[in-house]
């Protein structure tokens, strides 16, 4: 687990990205399918989106990218006890949408790269330390979820 220092530093890191949570998960969004165009097969109503300029100008990425920064600063401020939210999240992601671990570490290493260039001021080395170990913890409880359902994430 994390200490409530590094909680701390977490939560106070998030709260300078939650005024501007579109623009933070459009830009993650953009990244994860430029960086790894596997993941942007996951989703029918993004499958149209060829170009850069293309996911800028849509108006349902930076929807989308508002509704998982969302979801995951609700889970951020649980301070690890997070299973009221992160039960219907794996349940949907395993036999839904069937996302992968793997999808959920790229994501989250595109988080902290997005972070640290837009709040550089506020994300410096023990912020983005504990900020990591945060998103280390969702993504192994998400995996021990995913077990518990029987994918294979
Ligand atoms: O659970 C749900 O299906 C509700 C919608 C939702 C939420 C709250 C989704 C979601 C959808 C459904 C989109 C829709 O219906 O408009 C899909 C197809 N996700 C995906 C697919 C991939 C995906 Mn995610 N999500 N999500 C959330 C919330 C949070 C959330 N999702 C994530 C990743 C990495 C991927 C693979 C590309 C993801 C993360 C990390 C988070 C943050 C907790």
């Amino acid at each position: 687990g994390l200490t409530d220092q590094e909680w701390q530093k977490v939560l106070d890191t998030w709260g300078k990205v939650e005024p501007d949570l579109p623009a933070h998960g459009q830009e993650v969004i953009i990244r994860l399918f430029q960086n790894h165009p596997e993941t942007q097969d996951k989703f029918d109503k993004f499958k149209n989106l060829k170009s850069v300029d293309e996911m800028r100008n849509s108006e349902e990425i930076k929807k989308h990218g508002t509704t998982v920064l969302t979801a995951l600063g609700k889970i951020l401020k649980q301070k690890g006890n997070h299973e009221a939210e992160l039960k219907p999240l794996a349940q949907s992601h395993a036999n839904k949408h069937k996302i992968p671990v793997k999808y959920l570490e790229f994501i989250c290493e595109i988080i902290v790269g997005v972070m640290a260039e837009h709040q550089a001021a506020a994300f410096g080395p023990d912020s983005q330390a504990a900020m990591r170990k945060a998103l280390e913890l969702f993504r192994n409880d998400m995996a021990s979820k995913y077990k518990e359902l029987g994918f294979q994430g």
